[in-house]
């Protein structure tokens, strides 16, 4: 199928191109005046903003979707560094997956520790001829859980009474670019007290809306061929005209280690952002590598001081893989970008 739409120089759709040729979700409008009155608050309060993305995007085969690529991300990082940045006092927009993991109810996930598995009934009454429909059950929480539920539900509490969690929704590779650009344009108030911790998993590839098949795609014609146009390369556009001032963080994921470092390095300088934090899917609970420019406080490769190459530095963050799930890695990463943030808001 030939691509019938304009695309930048290396083949990927412009962004201008993009969104204007594929519609937003009926909810955009909606999600955004919430999204504006939180961050004027926020604003208003003195506080920091950041935007975290988490859990993968998908890529619908058809407009009466039956099947999907996907990417992988269970939402772990996402709503784990969330939980830390809150705890460091910013204010957090979640844009997650829908179903992804989130700050909070991610410590009762239904696969490895649900919840049911920790309420006890008490004993005279655990015949179920008892219990039904019994207003006077009493229901407690095995007393070897009760210490991290009464921490994590305190915290959730006081979020919820400080008004300092947002949460917005996507599915689709399309939701979350509309959402990005949109929630970028909002949170331009807030100048450089803005962040962006971008670590949902994002397709490289989509499917035009013009090309897709109506309905479910059929078998019986031998092999499917699809092909599908690169996403645009949105980074470019968040640094360069959505945030002009926000402190950008993207994440890289690779299965090869050794690409990890270079393709960090040439994200940096394509996009001309603040910091690339690497991973590897399989060690990337225990071991995330910061990638920076030398002289990270500029905006734009373009700005370079010496016209000259640009020169990055990398360190790493470890954890004990023993020491995981009591320590968490995202721990050490928010608090390290806490810093950097720091210094980007003292620079100017
Ligand atoms: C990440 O690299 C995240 O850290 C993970 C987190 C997806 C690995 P989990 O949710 O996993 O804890 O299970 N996210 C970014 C991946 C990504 O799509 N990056 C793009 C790329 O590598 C650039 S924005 O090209």
């Amino acid at each position: 199928m030939a691509s019938t739409t304009q695309t930048d120089d290396d083949g990927a759709f412009s962004a201008e191109q993009y969104f204007a040729t594929q519609p937003p979700s009926p909810s955009l409008d909606q999600d955004i005046k919430k999204v504006r009155e939180f961050a004027q608050r926020q604003l208003r309060e003195g506080r920091r903003v950041v935007l975290v993305t988490s859990g993968g995007t998908t890529v619908p085969l058809e407009l009466n979707v039956v099947r999907f690529l996907d990417n992988f991300s269970a939402g772990t990082r996402g709503a784990t560094s969330a939980e830390y940045f809150l705890k460091a006092g910013y204010a957090v927009i979640f844009m997650h997956r829908q179903f992804s993991l989130q700050p909070f109810s991610r410590h009762y996930s239904h696969s490895t520790h649900p919840f049911l598995d920790f309420l006890e009934l008490d004993s005279a009454e655990t015949e179920p001829s008892n219990v039904a429909g019994s207003d006077a059950t009493r229901i407690s929480v095995k007393p070897s859980e009760r210490k991290q539920l009464i921490e994590v539900l305190a915290a959730y509490k006081a979020v919820q009474k400080a008004g300092t969690l947002h949460t917005l929704t996507f599915v689709t590779v399309n939701d979350y670019l509309w959402l990005l650009r949109a929630v970028a344009q909002e949170l331009s108030v807030l100048g450089r007290s803005s962040m962006y911790y971008l670590a949902a998993a994002v397709s490289d590839f989509f499917l035009p809306r013009q090309r897709m098949a109506e309905h479910k795609i059929q078998s019986g014609k031998g092999s499917l061929h699809i092909e599908m146009d690169q996403v645009p390369k949105i980074l470019k556009s968040l640094v360069d005209e959505w945030t002009r001032e926000g402190f950008v963080v993207s994440f890289k994921l690779e299965t090869d280690t050794s690409i990890l470092i270079p393709k960090a390095r040439a994200a940096l300088a394509r996009y001309g952002h603040q910091v690339v934090i690497g991973n590897d899917l399989h060690t990337r609970k225990y071991q995330v590598v910061f990638v920076s420019p030398a002289s990270s406080h500029r905006r734009s490769s373009s700005q370079k001081a010496d016209g000259g190459e640009e020169s990055y530095i990398e360190s790493w963050l470890r954890i004990d893989p023993a020491s995981y799930p009591q320590k968490e890695i995202e721990e050490d990463i928010v608090k390290e970008l806490v810093q950097l943030h720091d210094s980007w808001i003292s620079m100017q």
